[in-house]
C-alpha cells in the first residue's frame, strides 16, 4: 500500500514501555501504561463522571499523587485513553495489509478486525464510551470518525482504480457509510449485548454493504 495512503490517519503513537537503556524510564513507562489500563477499565464500566482519580489509584494500589505524576487531571487520563484507542488501529492496518489482499478485501478485513477489537480490547471500548461522553469531558479529545473515513476513502479510491468497485460507487460516500455502519453496529451491540455478538452483527452488515459496492 503506497506510503501516502497509510501515513495520515491515526497519528497517535502507542505508549512504549521499553524506552532503551534506562530501567527507571522503563518502569515509569510501565507504570504509566498500568494506570492508563486501569482508567480504561473504569471508564468503560462506569463512564467518565462515575470514575474518580481515587478509584484509578485504588485499582493499581497507588496514591492519587502517584497517578497525578503521570496524568495531571482526570481529563488528561481520558484524553490519553481516547488517544490510545486510535493508536490501536495502525497496527491492525499493518497486520491486515501484510496479508496482501486487494484494497477492497483489505477494507473488509480491517473493519472485521476493528469490530472484534470493540469487543475484546478494553482501551478501544473505553475510548468509544468516552467519545460518546465528549460533552461531559472538559478537554480536547481527538475528533472521532474522521481518521477512519479518511483511511477507508483512500483504500476504496485504490479499489476503484483497480476496478474492484461497482461503477458509480463514490469511494468517499462508501467510506462514510461504512464508518457510520460500524459505529452504529458497535454502539447497538454494546447497549444490548455488551458487544458479545458484535462479530456476527458486523459480518451480516459488512456482507450487505460490500455486496453493494463490489464490482
Ligand atoms: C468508530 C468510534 C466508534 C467509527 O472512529 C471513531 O471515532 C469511532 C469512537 O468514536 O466507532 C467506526 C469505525
Amino acid at each position: 500500500m503506497p506510503e501516502s495512503d497509510q501515513a495520515t490517519p491515526f497519528l497517535v503513537r502507542p505508549i512504549v514501555t521499553r524506552r532503551g537503556p534506562d530501567p527507571k524510564q522503563d518502569r515509569a513507562a510501565r507504570t504509566k501504561l498500568l494506570v492508563l489500563t486501569a482508567a480504561a477499565e473504569l471508564f468503560a464500566a462506569r463512564g467518565f463522571r462515575q470514575t474518580s482519580v481515587k478509584d484509578v489509584a485504588d485499582r493499581v494500589a497507588m496514591t492519587k499523587g502517584a497517578v497525578y505524576f503521570h496524568y495531571p487531571t482526570k481529563e488528561a487520563l481520558a484524553v490519553a485513553v481516547v488517544e490510545q484507542h486510535y493508536a490501536r488501529w495502525p497496527a491492525l492496518l499493518a497486520e491486515v495489509t501484510a496479508a496482501g489482499h486487494g484494497p477492497l478485501e483489505t477494507s473488509a478485513r480491517l473493519l472485521a478486525g476493528a469490530a472484534a477489537a470493540f469487543r475484546d480490547d478494553i482501551v478501544v471500548r473505553a475510548g468509544a464510551r468516552l467519545q460518546i461522553e465528549r460533552p461531559q469531558i472538559d478537554a480536547e479529545l481527538p475528533t472521532p470518525y474522521v481518521d477512519w473515513t479518511r483511511l477507508l476513502a483512500a483504500l476504496l479510491g485504490r479499489a476503484e482504480a483497480a476496478g474492484e468497485l461497482r461503477a458509480g460507487v463514490c469511494p468517499q460516500a462508501a467510506a462514510r457509510s461504512l464508518v457510520a455502519a460500524l459505529f452504529g453496529t458497535q454502539q447497538i451491540s454494546d447497549i444490548l449485548h455488551e458487544r458479545s455478538e458484535i462479530a456476527e452483527r458486523w459480518a451480516e452488515t459488512s456482507e450487505l454493504l460490500f455486496r453493494a459496492i463490489r464490482a
